[in-house]
């Protein structure tokens, strides 16, 4: 059984519809701490789930004997600054739980997120590389920093096949997004269908490394896959899909809604986190290890997202 912790957030809904389809519907459990994903529950093997509760985790576990665990469960950037230990409790403790229990049921094959939130103020901005100074100043990127050197820890001395891609901000249409600093692209897409205008928390100059969920479901599933020689990195591979900004994402609705108006608001939090993460990153390691190629650029993810959400 594979199984999905986190099944309802942005990330897990679409992984547990992609896995699904995949290796068939029985043979994916999908788990949260909360009931909706609606769809989620009701289209395969289902259980509540919370990553705090060792009991609870192992009960799933003996339950389903795993041979892949999925961890989505997180607090994201924007949430994890107004609730800051909950946010590093939950991502710490929850990863330790799932890593502890991937060893005591020899769990084959271990996913876990982390972000480009891993870079600071002091990270290169263009072009960040795998490998340089990481100084993030949120509790989300510095507890994304301290997981990857967990998973690392777990491979190296445990032998735990646990696997991590760094996501940029991920733009999405089945699932709302969690609270993060990146989801101003995908509220603009509601709104641009709704009201023909948005209000963003972001500058406009604001670029930052952004990504199509298709793409990122389909590099998740092509690591996962990988045979385990090619996964040289077992911290956390860098990821990079299109990187813009609120204008030129505005600029690119409006050749689909013409009248769209674009403005913006200062002084929100999220502009203060989104200044200290990079603009673009360099995802070469993941091209060379398991042969990474993004699929959209910017016309195309918002020409998706407009259709997508028009017809849902
Ligand atoms: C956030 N969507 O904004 C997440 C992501 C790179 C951004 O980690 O917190």
């Amino acid at each position: 059984k594979i199984l999905v912790i986190g099944a309802n957030g942005q990330i897990g809904t679409e992984l547990v519809l992609a896995l699904r389809k995949k290796y068939g519907a029985e043979q994916v459990v999908a788990s949260d701490i909360n009931n909706a994903g609606y769809a989620i529950r009701h289209s395969g093997p289902y259980e509540f789930a919370n990553v705090l509760d060792q009991d609870n985790l192992h009960h799933i576990f003996q339950k389903h004997q795993p041979t892949q665990v999925y961890l989505l469960a997180a607090i994201l950037s924007a949430v994890g600054e107004q609730k800051p230990k909950m946010a590093w409790e939950l991502n710490m403790t929850g990863l330790l739980n799932v890593l502890d229990l991937a060893v005591e049921f020899n769990v084959g094959r271990v996913f876990w997120p982390s972000s480009i939130a891993v870079f600071g103020p002091n990270s290169p901005k263009e072009s960040t590389p795998q490998y340089c100074v990481m100084d993030p100043n949120t509790v989300y990127g510095f507890s994304k920093l301290a997981g990857e050197r967990w998973c690392e820890y777990y491979f190296n001395k445990h032998g735990v096949d646990v696997r991590s891609i760094r996501y940029p901000g991920l733009i999405s249409w089945k699932a709302a997004p969690g609270g993060g600093t990146t989801d101003y692209a995908v509220h603009i897409f509601h709104e641009a269908l709704k009201t023909k205008s948005y209000s963003s928390f972001l500058s406009a100059q604001t670029a930052l490394p952004m990504m199509y969920m298709d793409d990122a479901i389909r590099a998740t599933l092509t690591l996962m896959d990988a045979p385990a020689e090619q996964v040289k990195i077992r911290s956390s591979y860098n990821l990079a899909g299109i990187s813009f900004t609120p204008e030129q994402l505005g600029e690119e609705i409006k050749k689909h809604i013409p009248n769209f108006e674009l403005s913006y608001v200062d002084g929100d939090p999220r502009q203060t986190i989104a200044d200290s993460w990079p603009k673009t990153i360099d995802d070469s390691r993941a091209q060379q290890d398991w042969g990474w190629q993004p699929e959209y650029d910017l016309p195309r993810m918002v020409e998706a997202m407009l259709i997508n959400l028009a017809n849902s």
